[in-house]
């Protein structure tokens, strides 16, 4: 039978069959092959030795946390303390990107906002380019999208993650408690990590992405993660074009007509600039 990995204790894993914990050991025909399974892991499992037979390919694969099969990450960004910053929003969105895990934008603290004009400007303009965004009041719509996934967290401290685990948990006798005081945790660097269940989803208790750098990635990446710009560049001259310093960019005749958001343009320019 097939199930998931939501817990590793030393050579011990938990795997989640539909609504039954197995605590199972791998075979030894992995250590032999040096190969451990992950949390996040679909494996299958002979439910009498309690073992597991195989591990199912990934989709993708966190290096820390050591999380697998990642379906969204729900980015945490307030606009008030701390002061929203567009500079760490894209650079979450463009890492996440890369390891082909779907990007949700939570927006907290508009609460305390006076004026939202700017805002909501920034709001629609990720929304128009196929982003889903959300305001952490809007519970009912973000526990919808947990459905059958697996949901890491990230986010500056202070953002409201916690606060946001603890409303999506309310009435649903989950152990989100528990998630939200490891959330709260400064530094995750010795603990084990777990998914715990919430909305009909799974979600990792620890944050995930916390150094924010765009390790193994070309430029070209980068560019490619800027989703937006794809849409424009068949029309540059150059085939291969960067959109910084070539002549006939659509992508910089876009930003000068506000097609673009000029922050995204600026973000990307400094985050080619910092890679290799
Ligand atoms: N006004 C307002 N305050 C909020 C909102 N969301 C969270 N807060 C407050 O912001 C503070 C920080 O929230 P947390 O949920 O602890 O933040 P966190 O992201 O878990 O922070 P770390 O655990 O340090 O990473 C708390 O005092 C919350 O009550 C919001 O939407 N509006
Ligand atoms: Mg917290
Ligand atoms: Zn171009």
């Amino acid at each position: 039978m097939i199930g998931k990995v939501v817990k590793v204790l030393s050579n011990y894993y938990t795997v989640k069959v539909d609504n039954e914990y197995i605590v199972c050991v791998p075979r030894g025909i992995f250590r032999k092959q040096k190969i451990s399974p992950l949390v996040g892991d679909n494996v299958i499992i002979n439910k009498e030795n309690k073992t597991i037979e195989e591990i199912l390919d990934r989709k993708n694969y966190l290096i820390r946390p050591p999380v697998c099969n990642i379906d969204i990450a729900l980015i945490v960004t307030s606009v008030r303390e701390p002061n929203f910053s567009s500079n760490l929003l894209d650079k979450m969105i463009n890492i996440i990107e890369y390891n082909n895990i779907k990007p949700i934008i939570i927006i907290t603290k508009y609460d305390l906002l006076t004026n939202t004009k700017e805002i909501d400007e920034i709001i629609d303009y990720y929304k128009e380019i196929g982003y889903d965004v959300f305001i952490n009041s809007e519970i009912d719509k973000i526990k919808e999208i947990f459905n059958n996934k697996l949901a890491i967290l990230t986010g500056q401290t202070g953002v409201g993650k916690s606060t946001l685990i603890n409303k999506l948990g309310d009435n649903l006798n989950l152990k989100t408690g528990e998630i939200s005081k490891a959330l709260g945790r400064g530094k995750h660097t010795t603990r084990h990590i777990e998914l715990y269940n919430l909305c009909n989803g799974l979600i990792c208790d620890t944050p995930g992405f916390s150094s924010l750098e765009f390790i193994n990635m070309t430029k070209e990446d980068i560019r490619d993660n800027f989703i937006e710009f794809n849409k424009y560049k068949d029309k540059c001259k150059y085939r291969d074009c960067m959109h910084i310093n070539e002549d006939i960019c659509e992508v910089k005749n876009k930003v000068k007509e506000n097609k673009i958001l000029k922050s995204r343009y600026d973000n990307y320019v400094k985050f080619i600039k910092e890679g290799k």
